[in-house]
């Protein structure tokens, strides 16, 4: 179909979900009109576009879709062969796909993709619960140690070294992790002040991945001010409250 099909973006910049469709879009240089959806409040017609009023969605002509991991994979299907320039000049472009074609890579993506999702991401809620209490929060970083653990092993099966999951191949794996591993960060280390708690500096080609995948011009290109996402884990906190009192 596209690139010829007209895109529309529904988005948020805070939103780390959205910012995986967004950088996607970057990686294949989609052409595409950007809408951004103010979350405190929508307008009444987004329903029209995502019943369950959340961001993203992608207008593909008249068609659309929600969900970022569906989005991720529409856009590397609608723009198959990104292209990018290599680093050593030649006078052609290499040809690099964002999902390899091979079935078992695919799924190792998709199961890393959901691997951190899972065991990582998922704790941002408790931390938060828990931001007064820094005794509390031992024993969530334990078991994020232990997931960081496991991922460095996941990383090396694929290639011992990085940047990316699949070594110096950029992929949807670093696409749909990178917003969560930057807003992580963020939170442990700036929000939180628990600088030293998570130890991924103990896992060299952990450590790359998480540096590599956020230095990428498309992340960079796309992510909030850190002001920005402070204010939305302070509108995360206010939410569980206002939830604790009912
Ligand atoms: N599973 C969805 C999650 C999207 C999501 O939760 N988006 C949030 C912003 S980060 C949202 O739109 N929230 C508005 C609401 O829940 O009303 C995806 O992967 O796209």
């Amino acid at each position: 179909m596209p690139p010829s099909a007209k895109l529309t973006f529904y988005t948020a910049i805070v939103c780390p979900y959205a910012q995986r469709a967004a950088i996607a879009l970057k990686e294949v240089g989609a052409e595409y009109e950007k809408v951004e959806i103010d979350l405190q409040n929508k307008p009444s017609w987004y329903k029209d576009i995502n019943p369950e009023t959340k961001v993203p969605a992608l207008t593909v002509d008249k068609t659309s879709i929600a969900e970022s991991l569906v989005l991720v994979e529409l856009i590397h299907d609608l723009f198959p062969e990104k292209k990018k320039r290599p680093k050593l000049l030649t006078l052609t472009d290499c040809l690099c796909r964002l999902l390899p074609d091979d079935a078992v890579k695919r799924a190792q993506i998709r199961f890393f993709v959901e691997f951190w999702a899972t065991k990582v991401s998922s704790s941002q809620f408790k931390l938060l619960q828990t931001r007064n209490n820094k005794e509390a929060r031992q024993a969530t970083y334990s078991e994020i140690n232990n997931a960081l653990k496991r991922i460095n092993e996941l990383l090396l099966e694929q290639a011992s070294e990085g940047p990316y999951f699949l070594g110096s191949e950029y992929s949807i794996a670093d696409i749909n992790v990178a917003p969560f591993v930057y807003r992580f960060q963020l939170l442990v280390n700036t929000f939180l002040k628990d600088e030293g708690e998570l130890q991924y500096n103990e896992y060299p080609r952990l450590k790359q991945f998480i540096e590599g995948v956020v230095e990428r011009d498309s992340f960079k290109a796309t992510i909030a001010p850190n002001e920005l996402l402070e204010s939305s884990f302070n509108k995360f906190i206010a939410r569980i409250e206002a939830a604790a009192k009912n």
